[in-house]
């Protein structure tokens, strides 16, 4: 599809009908070259480092949750590299995180107004794929971030950190508070969360070492990111598990609300609690005694790689294969990992000691 009329004409054709009709109507998407589409989301074009940053490109974020905290932080950080590079920046998506149907419907009208760039971070690994590939088939850069889709169905993914070494770090946190000893739950966020579901995988596996044998998982109950259902599931928890020993939450809203249990509980200082938090959420638990340590990445430079990334994207200068560098401004130069995956980098772990020179 060559002209920008023509593009749009058919973006706007197939966010409204049918992958056939808009295939049949614009002669781009037939099962074979969907097939070649998957491949390579980004299409078998070559990277042009040294192509210069297009501006007045609209890119829209779409966390999985609007009113989540953290991705209000991670936004921001989007929103202010967005236009440091003179495009448009807009923020849409669900008030939860388990309204999987109603993300695909953002990413279906993002494609109709024929956004240049969606930074997405997915409630769940498949059900956004065939909305995203119909975005990236109008010549839309699809980057996710936080939680990815699978690798065909976007361009790149900007991860907030090895998703191993999150995984295992946080039951190593875990076994350090509780002396490795005792009967231990998960507290996560969606059942179908990508990010999530990794770290537990890792979590799991960690937990096979010797130094664990003492150690037993007993449950994994998930919260939804909603800070009620968390508080009601950690509470649960405890009823159910009275010899508890520590709880590891790897979501910022499960993190907090078991805290805010524990904190006002008999189980206060008894039962270890770690995970992923905010400094800002996690401070005062920190304080009382209810949390000793728990880690994190900055959430705004998440964001802001993400733009970098989009907008790089939309440039030229990357498609999303192995190898390609870029520059992303004040974070400094990244690389494109296997199956374009690009890494943020190391996590801060936060305790007493630190947690006041953090503030978000
Ligand atoms: C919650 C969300 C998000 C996750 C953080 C740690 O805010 O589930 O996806 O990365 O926690």
């Amino acid at each position: 599809m060559s002209s920008p009329a023509l593009r749009r004409a058919c973006a706007a054709l197939a966010a409204v009908t049918s992958l056939t009709l808009a295939a049949a109507a614009c002669g781009g998407t037939t099962k074979d070259s969907a097939k070649k589409d998957d491949s390579a989301a980004s299409s078998n074009a070559e990277a042009d480092p040294g192509a210069a940053t297009k501006k007045g490109l609209d890119v829209a974020f779409l966390p999985k949750q609007v009113n989540n905290p953290y991705f209000t932080v991670a936004d921001k950080g989007g929103e202010k590299a967005v236009k440091s590079l003179g495009s448009t920046y807009k923020e849409t998506g669900p008030n939860s995180a388990t309204d999987t149907s109603g993300q695909v419907s953002y990413v279906n009208t993002l494609t109709q107004q024929q956004v240049d760039a969606m930074a997405v971070s997915a409630q769940d690994p498949g059900a956004l794929c065939t909305a995203l590939k119909q975005a990236m088939k109008n010549g839309i850069k699809v980057v996710t971030y936080d939680s990815d889709t699978r690798p065909e169905c976007r361009n790149a993914f900007v991860s907030q950190s090895s998703a191993e070494a999150l995984g295992r770090s946080q039951v190593q946190l875990l076994g350090e508070q509780l002396g490795y000893k005792g009967d231990i739950a998960i507290l996560s966020a969606a059942q179908t969360a990508t990010n999530q579901n990794i770290w537990i995988g890792f979590m799991k596996d960690e937990l096979k070492k010797p130094k664990y044998k003492d150690m037993r998982l007993v449950k994994v109950a998930y919260g939804n990111d909603d800070a009620q259902q968390s508080f009601q599931q950690t509470q649960g928890l405890l009823q159910e598990h009275p010899r508890l020993a520590g709880i590891v939450s790897p979501t910022t809203v499960g993190l907090k609300a078991a805290a805010q249990y524990l904190s006002g509980s008999k189980y206060r200082g008894k039962v270890a609690l770690t995970g992923l938090g905010t400094p800002n959420d996690m401070r005062k638990y920190v304080k009382n005694g209810t949390v000793e340590g728990f880690e994190l990445w900055d959430p705004a430079k998440l964001g802001a790689l993400a733009a970098h990334t989009a907008v790089a994207l939309s440039s030229g200068q990357i498609t999303g294969k192995a190898g390609e560098t870029f520059e992303a401004g004040d974070l400094g130069t990244f690389t494109v990992g296997k199956e374009g995956v690009i890494d943020l980098g190391k996590p801060t772990v936060f305790t007493g000691e630190n947690i006041d020179d953090y503030h978000f």
